[in-house]
């Protein structure tokens, strides 16, 4: 195990969950607010209960919410500086149309033009060329109910295939990995579950920085006795005081999963009675995993033989268990692999689906989870129907009012439209909540692509780096302006409460989509009332299908303080109506759903979990002799995503303004760089000058950049594009890459950015 550094520990009570925060602000603000108003946090997929505190038309400041269940009053410092992006200057007052004579690009336009103009664009492009000539980008910190109608709105309105999301980015890998095992894409338990249990494997996630709030039960179990596994290129601050190190060569971790599935088997440390009741596959996966010898898995993936015997006895030993894991295994051409290998080790223990057992991937945005069941990902209909499923067309196409041969087949994924834009073969986009130019990988082609577009409207509430190839910017609503669902990291279904109205010409999202299709001529299922009604056509729309949120309702939810799904409104067995309370706990032995009828408690006929072959595959343009460093990237705690909202706060920067080249002291003193230098990285697709952060968390042949900032600060100018055969997710993880210490600042080290 790894010693801390006091200074160490000190950043891991700051990364931990913040109490303390709480109290300075709630002290700092001293205008009395005149409302306060129970919601969620905008930012990660904890969704962490908060009051907002109202004044006017501003949230002026937050008060903790200490009863709902999930934080119990605890933010992260995200949490506690959320409220101040609403005033910020950059604020979208109006729209906003492409003029460059302006100085800053952009004139403003009134709302009624701009909607009036942008369907005018939309509909020339496609009377020129055809229904599938414009294509749709949609995001996951969206409510439920945005996202529905976004996949509806294209569709239905535009007749185009062409639509995804940013959660392609994000949690597609662990999407697939879990229908193919389970039949059905969700967290099994609630996190509470976690307290008592035996072991808590945490594999690719740094808990500390990007789940704030799960450090807080990983503590509470260990507190119980839990042992803690990480596995990590980088020792997280989770890592810091784990039982168990793994500190794993980036892209190797389905060959470390088969090698510790490997030992189990062989010392018998598996369930052979669950394995053999309620799983089918297990035979073929035990025959792959003997390559996977103890000395060949250490080779392979660097992590010594020792701590791969540890690792199998701590988990084959334990009573129960919990394997959570996130986008440090899913990020990868192997992404699905991976996750099925994190799956596999879970169901030959057959420790699952009971009140200490469970299996997680902790989800990334708001409304990670809600975002991926209801139909914005190019193959799915809403409740994870399938798009090419005729009898799910059938279904849908009947909510929807429409022809089931009128509606479009499936589309492709977010990085495939952008080459197919590049191609020529896509003229429009309609953006809304992503930021791809930051976010996609190997950016210079999302970048020429752009230019490339005959028309491109975007709605954000601030005029991010994408959106600034825009024609026609349409000012959209942040959170806190509108209301609706999501579902947050466990399963739960929480309500996102409207605190104050849009500013000026600011709509909410759902309010512009259905404008557009009205001046479009094309009004035809777009004329909800507000959220709620578009919740109600959701229900009905997901009844039957996998994320069934049929019995789901807002006063359930308001009034359990959250519901999980799937959550029935009438009785699966018999059919008569239900108040279903959800499923907080899936694959209970003896649970009935309404895929297995009764056969057992997995999401498929016969009622059985599935073995996948997990095989471990190269990464693409992997580290070798050109280029003979791992380049892996992700988060800091202080920013999120590509950093629109929260570069624009100010306490956030201050914690760390610029993007810096994490590398491990004996890398640095062999390329002859000290701390705070300038180092520069260079792959295949680009190169980066950042300073270097001299750390020893890392491991000497890997070296980390954050993401979170765009142009000449922004990594995936040098991330490769290669993505997942299955989920289509890029490998954001790992790649080849060489740094050198550079001879002097770069040139845009020297222009000074207005950071507020
Ligand atoms: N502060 C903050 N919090 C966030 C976000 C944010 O932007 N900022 N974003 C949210 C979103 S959308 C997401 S998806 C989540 C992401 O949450 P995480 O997945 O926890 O975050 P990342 O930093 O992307 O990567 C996690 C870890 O993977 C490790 N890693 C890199 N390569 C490998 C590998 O090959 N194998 C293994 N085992 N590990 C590897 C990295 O060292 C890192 O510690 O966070 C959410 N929360
Ligand atoms: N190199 C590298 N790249 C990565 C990753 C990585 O680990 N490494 N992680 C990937 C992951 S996991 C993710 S999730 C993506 C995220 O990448 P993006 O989704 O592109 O990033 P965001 O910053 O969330 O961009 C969302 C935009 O939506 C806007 N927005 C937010 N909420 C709303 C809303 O309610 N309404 C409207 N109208 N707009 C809204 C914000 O202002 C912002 O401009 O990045 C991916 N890119
Ligand atoms: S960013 Fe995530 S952990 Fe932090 S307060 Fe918001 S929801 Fe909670
Ligand atoms: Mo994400």
């Amino acid at each position: 195990m790894a010693t801390i550094p006091a200074d160490e520990l000190r950043i891991i009570e700051r990364f931990g969950p913040h109490r303390s925060a709480v109290d300075a602000v709630r002290q700092s603000t001293s205008a009395e607010p005149e409302r306060l108003v129970k919601t969620h946090c905008c930012f990660c997929g904890q969704q962490c209960g908060v009051q907002l505190k109202v004044r006017g038309n501003e949230v002026i400041g937050f008060e903790p919410w200490e009863e709902f269940p999930f934080n119990r009053g605890m933010l992260c410092p995200k949490g506690v500086k959320r409220y101040l992006q609403g005033a910020h200057p950059d604020r979208l007052l109006t729209a906003l149309q492409r003029d460059p004579s302006s100085a800053h690009g952009f004139s403003p336009l009134a709302y009624g033009d701009a909607i009036a103009r942008a369907a005018a664009g939309i509909g020339r492009i496609q009377q020129a060329y055809g229904p599938a000539s414009i294509a749709l980008l949609s995001g996951a910190s969206l409510t439920t109910e945005k996202t529905y109608l976004m996949g509806k709105f294209a569709r239905v309105c535009l007749r185009t295939p062409y639509i995804d999301y940013n959660g392609r980015l994000c949690m597609v890998s662990a999407g697939a990995a879990n229908k193919k095992a389970f039949g059905i894409d969700r967290t099994t338990s609630p996190w509470s579950d976690m307290i008592g249990t035996g072991v808590i494997w945490v594999a690719g996630s740094n808990v500390a920085e990007c789940s704030p709030i799960t450090t807080n039960y990983l503590w509470q179990a260990r507190e119980q006795g839990a042992k803690i596994i990480v596995q990590d290129p980088r020792i997280t601050p989770v890592a810091r005081t784990c039982d168990l190190y793994l500190p794993v060569r980036p892209g190797r971790d389905a060959a470390l999963f088969a090698g510790v599935l490997h030992l189990l088997i062989e010392r018998g440390w598996i369930d052979r009675e669950f394995i053999e009741a309620h799983t089918v596959g297990f035979d073929e996966v035990a025959e792959y995993c003997r390559q996977w010898t103890p000395a060949r898995t250490a080779a392979v993936t660097g992590v010594p033989e020792r701590s791969l015997q540890q690792a199998s006895e701590l988990w084959g030993t334990a009573a129960s268990s919990f394997m959570l894991h996130a986008r440090g295994i899913e990020h990868h051409s192997n992404g699905v692999q991976n996750a099925l290998g994190a799956i596999n080790l879970v169901l030959a223990t057959g420790r699952i689906g009971t009140p200490r057992s469970g299996y997680g991937t902790i989800t990334g945005q708001a409304n990670g989870q809600g975002g991926r069941e209801h139909g914005q990902k190019c193959d799915q209909l809403p409740g994870w129907r399938d798009i090419a499923n005729p009898e799910h067309r059938r279904h849908i196409a009947g909510i929807w009012g429409i022809d089931e041969a009128d509606l479009p087949g499936a589309g492709v994924d977010a990085y495939e439209l952008f080459r197919k834009i590049d191609a020529g073969e896509i003229k429009a986009l309609l953006s809304i909540c992503f930021n791809p130019k930051v976010s996609l990988p190997d950016s210079g082609l999302v970048s020429r692509a752009l230019e490339k577009l005959e028309f491109y409207v975007a709605i954000d509430f601030f005029l991010n780096e994408t959106a600034r190839h825009a024609d026609l910017v349409l000012p959209g609503s942040l959170q806190e302006e509108d209301e609706g669902t999501v579902t947050q990291v466990e399963g739960r279904v929480i309500r996102i409460n409207k605190a104050i109205d849009p500013p000026g010409e600011a709509r909410q999202d759902w309010r512009i989509v259905q404008d557009l299709a009205a001046a479009l001529g094309r009004p035809h299922g777009f004329t909800f009332t507000g959220p709620r009604d578009i919740f109600d056509e959701l229900r009905r729309a997901s009844k039957g299908g996998v994320a069934d949120y049929s019995g789901i309702t807002y006063e359930k939810v308001e009034t359990r303080m959250g519901v999980f799904w799937p959550c029935y409104s009438e009785d699966p067995r018999t059919g008569r109506p239900l108040d279903h309370g959800g499923t907080p706990r899936l694959f209970e032995r003896g649970s009935y759903n309404p895929i297995a009828r009764g056969q057992g408690p997995f999401y498929f006929p016969d009622g059985k979990a599935r073995f996948n072959l997990a095989e471990h595959r190269p990464a693409v343009d992997d580290a070798g002799e050109e280029y003979p460093l791992f380049l892996t990237t992700g988060r800091v705690v202080s920013q999120f995503l590509s950093g629109t909202q929260t570069r624009r706060i100010d306490p956030l920067v201050r914690q760390y303004p610029e993007p810096r080249m994490e590398m491990h002291p004996r890398l640095a003193a062999k390329l002859g760089i000290a701390d705070g230098d300038w180092a520069e990285a260079e792959t295949r697709r680009g190169m980066i000058a950042l300073r270097a952060m001299v750390v020893t968390t890392i491991r000497p042949d890997t070296i980390f950049i954050p993401y979170h900032w765009p142009g000449e600060k922004s990594v995936n100018r040098l991330t490769v594009a290669a993505q997942d055969p299955i989920s289509r997710i890029p490998q954001y993880k790992v790649c080849g890459c060489r740094v050198r210490k550079a001879a002097g600042p770069p040139a845009y080290a020297a222009i000074l950015e207005p950071q507020q």
